[in-house]
């Protein structure tokens, strides 16, 4: 909490030297948020059931940028600044964010609003904000020396244009962008078709999040923002397992996810129970031509993904990233595989010399996700989160897609863990319960140890 405080004083105080009150007065207000829970859906102000010209999306432990109305466009003011991000209970990461948070307040806007954005910088140094995906004038387009001076500590810039093609996009700065990502700033923009749209089902569950990574030294609590591709942190919007949000489906319905991602490689999204098709890419809208089932979509760096399901299987299914480190927690690089070593018999002197040495790995390493075993202040523990059945063995990119049909429309509330119906759980097997196996008749023409053409021509094949 000091460093919180310390974070937060430094943060108003390079504002109120540099940015004028009547200045900021004039401006919509810097809506904060403090909070990593999922945030309920942001409907705009007098627009509510139906009527309302989109279905909100809900953004994995983050939240929705409010707007006022202002003579016909919609008004933004988006605040670059140091956060403090609870990434798991008890596991806070000093980060760079926007209005109080990173992951940045996701921007929701319709095909053909002309959108006006105030950037405020309340960080160390300059920074811009890049729209990425958008089509706009080039001088929206945030680079840096390239399209628009930097924006200088304490200053605001306005960006205006109109969001011309409906789909998922992203922001993030094109200024120190190596610095910037790797301290967390980054957030989603979704633009929702103004009518019916071809391409554009309708569905009842719009999610979104950012696959974002970042290398914490355990014990510590600032990113290394030099580290190029060892981060030690996977991210969903921020948050590891089991600090991420379910995501919560009716049976029977149409569910779109929005995936981006701004870590420095590919992530292979797989979710388990179902069939998904790609609806959209950074591009916009896949031609129906174009969409195959698919369980795991790869979203490679700088990409965004749409996917769609029917949500149709009810349970608690697994959804995660397939590269089975990035399931995992914070663990130590510089571990050796202890797999099939037996070092009983050391245990006993080692622990004279270092009375915490312990043994583990030696038969794989799922001890680890029931361990208790200390760990430094502040991080989180390698495996981690339980189901009704015991420890998960998952951190890092995980998390569970519940599927209930006794759920009610627009209610995203966790509703617990899946009660499976009787007879349909795998179990365990005891003697006589194990039905004889029918065995296959004898080969006739037992092998012979020579491998063979079907057409029988043996040349070349000898050895
Ligand atoms: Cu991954």
């Amino acid at each position: 909490m000091q460093r919180r405080h310390f974070f937060a004083a430094g943060a108003s105080a390079v504002a109120a030297a540099s940015v004028s009150r009547v200045a900021m007065a004039a401006l919509p207000e810097a809506v904060q948020q403090t909070s990593a829970e999922t945030a309920a859906p942001w409907l705009p102000p007098g627009v509510t059931g139906a009527g309302r010209p989109y279905n909100p999306v809900i953004t994995l432990n983050g939240w929705t940028l409010p707007w006022r109305m202002n003579d016909g466009v919609k008004e933004f003011h988006l605040v670059a600044e140091p956060v403090v991000r609870e990434m798991a209970p008890g596991f806070n990461v000093n980060m760079w964010g926007y209005n109080g948070q990173s992951p940045g307040p996701t921007i929701e806007v319709v095909e053909g609003d002309r959108v006006r954005l105030f950037v405020t910088n309340r960080l160390p140094e300059h920074t811009t904000v890049h729209w990425h995906g958008q089509r706009l004038p080039n001088g929206m387009d945030g680079v840096g020396g390239l399209n628009q001076p930097q924006i200088a500590p304490g200053k605001t810039f306005v960006y205006e244009f109109v969001a011309r093609r409906p789909g998922t996009f992203m922001y993030h700065p094109h200024a120190d962008e190596m610095v910037q990502m790797a301290m967390g700033m980054m957030g989603m923009w979704v633009t929702h078709p103004k009518g019916k749209h071809p391409l554009i089902a309708e569905a009842q569950r719009d999610y979104c999040f950012l696959l974002n990574a970042f290398d914490v030294e355990p014990g510590s609590a600032t990113p290394q923002v030099n580290t190029m591709l060892d981060q030690n942190i996977w991210a969903w919007n921020s948050r590891v397992f089991p600090g991420i949000s379910p995501l919560v489906a009716r049976l029977g319905e149409r569910v779109r996810v929005r995936v981006g991602n701004l870590t420095m490689t590919n992530h292979p999204v797989h979710i388990h129970g179902i069939e998904f098709e790609v609806t959209g890419t950074d591009g916009g809208p896949t031609p129906k031509t174009a969409r195959w089932p698919e369980v795991t979509v790869d979203v490679a760096v700088g990409q965004m993904r749409q996917i769609e399901f029917i949500a149709d299987e009810p349970g608690d299914w697994a959804m995660h990233c397939h590269k089975s480190h990035h399931t995992m927690g914070a663990m130590g690089h510089a571990v050796p595989t202890m797999i099939g070593v037996d070092h009983r018999g050391l245990v006993g002197p080692l622990q004279r010399a270092a009375p915490d040495y312990m043994v583990m790995g030696e038969r794989g390493m799922a001890d680890m996700g029931e361990m208790q075993m200390e760990l430094p202040a502040n991080t989180f523990p390698m495996m981690t989160g339980t189901g009704p059945y015991g420890a998960i063995e998952m951190g890092g990119m995980f998390t569970t897609l519940k599927v209930r049909a006794d759920l009610k429309p627009g209610d995203y509330a966790d509703p617990g863990d899946f009660k499976q119906p009787p007879g349909t759980q795998a179990r365990l097997v005891e003697g006589a319960q194990a039905p004889a196996p029918v065995r296959a008749p004898a080969n006739p023409n037992p092998p012979d140890g020579r491998a063979r053409k079907p057409s029988g021509h043996q040349h070349g094949m000898e050895h």
